[in-house]
């Protein structure tokens, strides 16, 4: 099974008791966000709001609010077998197809009709410089012409501009600056609701030229069906809820944010990029995608987390296939705490791992190496074995300054940091005492599923 679009994923969430409709009217002045702040905090479910103030649009928040969602659009709920599907899609990307129709254009807006006052663009934080589209998906070309695509905040400037704050890590801000310095406009279409295989597809920090919907595909098993835009050359998932297109010109510069980022702490305005909106389309009775980013955990650290592990497993195999597993958790903000299993072959290796990850286009601040009995996606047997297998003036490691520090309010100056590696290995081959063991645990069943449930409590 693939989902063909979020409505599908929707339902499968409401299925599983992981969806709640919301029928009372939500202002999408910070409304809309203390809700999903709220089932963020609590692991809770992903939200419909029906009735929205001043849209005819409803709006679904919280797609990813916690782990599990991003687990369950790989349709497994173990966290070891969708890395596994996500390196496997990785490793056979499928070309898109491009098909001549799709429900994304059912309704064209025209000529005064193109207004993004239209949409219910949230805004998220007390201290936003505005409102934000924050989980669209953009679309534009390299210069050879492959599509790239990457999630980029978006700020309501006007009824037909949008902002647009992307960080010198990304492609597209690569591809933006290429452009502008040849004098070049550049296309771009943002498409809003969307299959969330191709949100996660999105977050993998592949190479340069690589076609993000390629491994969309190859996560669905099924190529995703992609539609010609109205008025610039990119193509977009036909069944996109919302799709708006337009262009950047060279130079043209606008005051963008501040903005309460995936940090957890507010990022400073800029000068950013300006899109000149052309076109905007939609499906009949549009959801329109809203996400929220601030404190961990929030969607933008799920949407994260997963993809960034699997490519980093991936890249770090191929100079050490002893490494087991990674994790970039939550506790993390999903970009700053990296914990990489290893099976130790010899006298530090984990070293030269902690190395490699901080050398990875991921840019982690933290890399922590544990043995390969350590659950590197449990934050409290990866504290155990810090405390046990770790000697601060042995197993230390510091880089003085590095590129990173994304938005780290820590951080000496903009994307500057010091990096800091953790050897939490048993020293190899060399005695070491046993660690304590309850038999018979794996047969027992959990627990929490024999609990009886009284009736109105949570
Ligand atoms: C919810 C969400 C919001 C994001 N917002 C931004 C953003 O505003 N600017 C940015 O540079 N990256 C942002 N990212 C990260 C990029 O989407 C990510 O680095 C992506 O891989 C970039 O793709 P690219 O390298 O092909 O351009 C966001 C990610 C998520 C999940
Ligand atoms: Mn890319």
């Amino acid at each position: 099974m693939s989902f063909p679009d979020l409505r599908a994923f929707l339902d499968y969430l409401e299925e599983r008791g992981e969806l709640a409709r919301v029928d009372d009217e939500v202002d999408p002045r910070f409304e809309i966000s203390a809700w999903i702040r709220k089932t963020s905090d609590l692991g809770g479910p992903t939200l419909l709001f029906n009735r929205v103030k001043g849209s005819e649009m409803r709006v679904a928040g919280g797609v990813f609010a916690n782990p599990i969602k991003a687990l369950l659009a790989l349709e497994t709920t173990d966290h070891r077998e969708a890395v596994d599907r996500f390196i496997r899609g990785l490793d056979h990307p499928m070309a898109p197809v491009v098909v001549e129709d799709g429900p994304c254009h059912e309704v064209v807006w025209a000529g005064d009709e193109i207004d993004l006052r239209r949409l219910p663009i949230p805004t998220y934080s007390e201290q936003d410089g505005g409102a934000f589209v924050t989980v669209g998906v953009g679309v534009c070309r390299t210069p050879d012409g492959t599509q790239n695509a990457g999630v980029y905040r978006m700020q309501y400037h006007g009824p037909r501009t949008l902002g647009l704050a992307a960080s010198p890590y990304t492609d597209f801000d690569a591809i933006r600056v290429a452009a502008e310095r040849d004098g070049r406009s550049l296309e771009f279409a943002v498409a809003i609701g969307v299959d969330p295989v191709i949100h996660l597809a999105t977050q993998a920090r592949v190479p340069f030229g690589t076609d993000e919907f390629a491994i969309a595909g190859g996560l669905r098993g099924k190529p995703v069906e992609l539609v010609s835009c109205r008025t610039v050359d990119l193509l977009v998932p036909a069944t996109s809820e919302i799709v708006i297109e337009g262009v950047f010109r060279p130079g043209i510069r606008h005051p963008e944010g501040p903005f309460g980022e995936f940090s957890g702490y507010v990022g400073p305005g800029n000068d950013e990029p300006v899109l000149e909106v052309s076109a905007i389309t939609t499906r009949r009775e549009p959801i329109y995608q809203a996400g929220l980013t601030g404190i961990p955990v929030t969607e933008n650290h799920v949407m994260k987390g997963l993809p960034m592990e699997a490519q980093l497993l991936v890249t770090l195999r191929e100079t050490y296939p002893d490494v087991t597993a990674v994790s970039f958790s939550p506790e993390g903000a999903s970009e700053f705490l990296c914990v990489i299993g290893l099976r130790q072959r010899y006298a530090y290796q984990a070293r030269n791992v902690i190395l490699a990850a901080m050398g990875s286009a991921g840019h982690p601040k933290i890399v922590v190496v544990v043995d390969d009995d350590i659950d590197v996606y449990d934050m409290a047997r990866v504290w155990w074995a810090i405390v046990t297998r770790f000697q601060p003036d042995r197993d230390l490691l510091v880089v003085p300054q590095a590129a990173g520090g994304q938005l780290d309010p820590s951080a000496p100056a903009p994307f500057t940091s010091s990096l800091l590696g953790i050897d939490a290995t048993r020293p190899f081959n060399q005695p070491f005492p046993e660690v304590v063991r309850v038999p018979g645990v794996e047969a027992i069943p959990d627990p929490r599923t024999l609990v009886r449930r009284l009736e109105g409590r949570v």
